[in-house]
């Protein structure tokens, strides 16, 4: 999980470590530094403003040991996470009932495998959970949706193939309040190349539905795709919150800071596996141990 970014981190600091005294080299491999950061998934705008930050850092000569460099990495990263608001999904389903949560996301990205990870989290917490099947665009996503059902025992509602996804979704509250359901996970259809009939059916989706959240899906391993996603959803039909799935597979590292950083939302869980229990609420103090070990 995120070595490669660890180890950019790595290279970085051994080597400032024998310059730290030489304010102009350092500087040269801040800049190096950058580059390195972009081949990992971090985007260039992030990069730099990391690199900006840490030259500053130099400038104002508070780094002068390998700690108080690690020290200042280890801030700068965690920064970009404690500006964002924090959701606690579990918190919000408990002051909301009913609670509705739509996901978002495109083909593949494990947007219905999360939905059964996230009813299985909250039945474990003691929620009672019902997945609506709102994508009627593709005959198998009722399918796919009606297996994870059987799989885990959380009861589905589904619609009929290239019924109205809104209507489907509002049916499906319907049927959950009156059977004493507290939380309502809709999946929605992702295609392949988002378009303008998709965005204005999941509008609709969420105009009827009102969730309390709308959560983004997204691949880890698609890099700079998953952000250029979060970003599009975010303009078209605004996103809450993001689930990062596949990060158990994951070596580059810089999705989960590149999306804190351009999407400015919070990212609720990290996908580990494809098991039902591999969702992790994600911890930015955890990610930043990942990247940049603490020095021991
Ligand atoms: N390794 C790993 N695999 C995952 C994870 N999440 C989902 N998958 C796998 O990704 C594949 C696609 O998952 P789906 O849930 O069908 O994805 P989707 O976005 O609903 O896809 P479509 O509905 O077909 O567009 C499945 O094989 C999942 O088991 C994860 O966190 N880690
Ligand atoms: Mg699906």
């Amino acid at each position: 999980m995120f070595s490669k970014l660890r180890e950019v981190f790595r290279k970085f600091i051994d080597s400032a470590t024998s310059l730290l005294t030489s304010r102009d080299k350092l500087i040269e491999l801040i800049e190096e530094l950058k580059l390195e950061l972009v081949s990992r998934d971090v985007a260039y705008e992030v990069a730099e403003n990391i690199a900006s930050k840490l030259a500053e850092a130099v400038e104002a000569g508070s780094i002068k040991t390998r700690d108080q460099l690690v020290k200042t990495l280890r801030e700068l990263i965690a920064g970009y996470f404690t500006s964002l608001e924090n959701i606690d999904l579990a918190d919000i389903a408990l002051k909301n009932r009913p609670f509705k949560v739509v996901f978002l996301g495109v083909n593949g990205v494990g947007k219905t495998t999360t939905i059964a990870k996230v009813a299985v989290y909250l039945r474990d917490l003691g929620f009672k959970s019902i997945m609506i099947a709102a994508d009627t665009f593709r005959a198998a996503a009722q399918e796919q949706l009606k297996v994870h059902s059987e799989r885990t025992g959380i009861p589905v509602f589904l619609g009929k193939y290239g019924a109205d996804p809104a209507s489907v979704a509002y049916d499906g509250i319907l049927y959950g309040t009156s059977r004493g359901y507290d939380v309502f996970l809709i999946d929605t259809a992702g295609r392949m190349h988002v378009d303008v009939d998709l965005v204005n059916e999941l509008k609709k989706v969420v105009r009827v539905v009102k969730p309390n959240l709308k959560i983004l899906v997204v691949d880890a391993l698609t890099g700079n795709d998953a952000v250029e996603q979060a970003v599009f959803f975010n303009n078209s039909v605004g996103v809450d919150g993001v689930i990062i799935t596949k990060v158990d597979a994951y070596e580059e590292g810089g999705v989960p800071l590149t999306l804190a950083y351009v999407l400015k939302k919070p990212i609720l869980f990290i996908g580990t596996g494809q098991g039902y229990r591999d969702l992790k609420v994600f911890s930015h103090l955890e990610y930043v141990d990942k990247v940049i070990p603490q020095v021991k």
